[in-house]
């Protein structure tokens, strides 16, 4: 069997409120990618800046902060093989302008600033951010009735 990962990704304020949940969220279900945690958080300073933290001290970290607290964000842990990897394929480059049509951020941002969706770039990334956000009794392990036919 192959090793199953977790990555963390959250759907940012400005495709809450621009209604992109159910539409995120569905790319990732059909995917065949299981969501193991997830809740809507209207985030404070503090863990936005402990997010962003690795960006302290450059231009952009202070209006990305901002930007992360300006209204809800949608918070989940997906599971399943090279989980990380295939979440951030199917986000797009950081800026939208250049990201790929059929990404996430291709497809619906326009702006580096508001650039949709956020998912961990690496295995250390991933377990720092998904402790930073959730509990281990937020966390649910289950099978999927595709999970048979997802691997061969
Ligand atoms: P990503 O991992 O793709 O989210 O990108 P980074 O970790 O490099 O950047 C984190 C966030 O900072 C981005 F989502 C958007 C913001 N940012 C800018 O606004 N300008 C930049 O030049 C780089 C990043």
């Amino acid at each position: 069997m192959m090793q199953k990962e977790r990555t963390f990704a959250m759907i940012k304020p400005d495709a809450v409120q621009r209604g992109f949940v159910g539409e995120i969220m569905s790319r990732f279900e059909k995917k065949g990618i299981k969501i193991v945690a997830m809740k809507l958080v209207a985030v404070d300073r503090k863990l936005a800046e402990k997010h962003y933290g690795v960006h302290k001290g450059k231009p952009f970290f202070e209006p990305t902060v901002k930007y992360i607290i300006s209204s809800p964000v949608v918070a989940m842990v997906l599971e399943g093989v090279n989980v990380i990897e295939m979440v951030r394929a199917m986000t797009g480059a950081t800026d939208p302008q250049k990201a790929a049509m059929g990404t996430i951020r291709g497809d619906y941002g326009q702006f580096i600033g508001r650039n949709i969706i956020h998912a961990s770039d690496g295995k250390d990334t991933a377990q720092f951010e998904i402790n930073l956000w959730f509990s281990s009794d937020e966390i649910a392990s289950y099978q999927r009735i595709d999970e048979d036919w997802l691997t061969e």
